[in-house]
């Protein structure tokens, strides 16, 4: 076990925490190192790509970040994060605030003068298999990230009071 720890801990993707850019994503990943100590799985590691930089805010600059844990994992557990509606995104604005969501994939569009992220998510949570196509926006602003609620049973409601 202890060799196949070092042979772990020598492959080149391998990477510090201290690659995190601003306080938000190092207390991020500091947490998550806790969390595979306490699971007793090793050390972290992040590989490159895992951390990137956007602006995700619409500000103009390219003082956000996304910490993607497709790329982030326990040295001796690598299913900790990771499953088959993706893993954790963080999403972290101007290095302050930061909300996450699992996801497989995410991008990030303009629409109608609005930043959106755009989240590939579980089929689960549209209703359907999981494969399925899921896609959920999300509007990063100053306070928070605005999500829509699940409004499905009012629009029930509505479209039964129309009929
Ligand atoms: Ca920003």
């Amino acid at each position: 076990m202890r060799r196949l720890a070092c042979l772990v801990a020598s492959l080149p993707f391998t990477a510090s925490p201290a690659l995190a850019q601003s306080e938000r994503t190092a207390a991020i990943l500091a947490e998550a190192e806790r969390q595979c100590q306490e699971i007793d799985a090793g050390g972290l590691t992040v590989e490159p790509g895992a951390i990137t930089q956007a602006d995700l805010d619409g500000d103009g600059a390219a003082d956000d970040e996304v910490v993607n844990f497709a790329g982030i994992f326990c040295q001796w557990n690598m299913s900790h994060w990771h499953g088959t509606g993706g893993a954790p995104i963080h999403f972290v604005i101007d290095g302050q605030r930061s909300e996450s969501w699992w996801a497989n994939s995410w991008a990030r569009v303009q629409f109608d003068d609005m930043p959106v992220i755009l989240l590939s998510r579980h089929g689960s949570l549209c209703d359907n298999y999981g494969a399925s196509p899921c896609v959920q926006a999300i509007v990063p602003t100053e306070n928070g990230f605005q999500v829509v609620e699940d409004t499905r049973s009012e629009e029930a409601t509505l479209r039964g009071a129309s009929e």
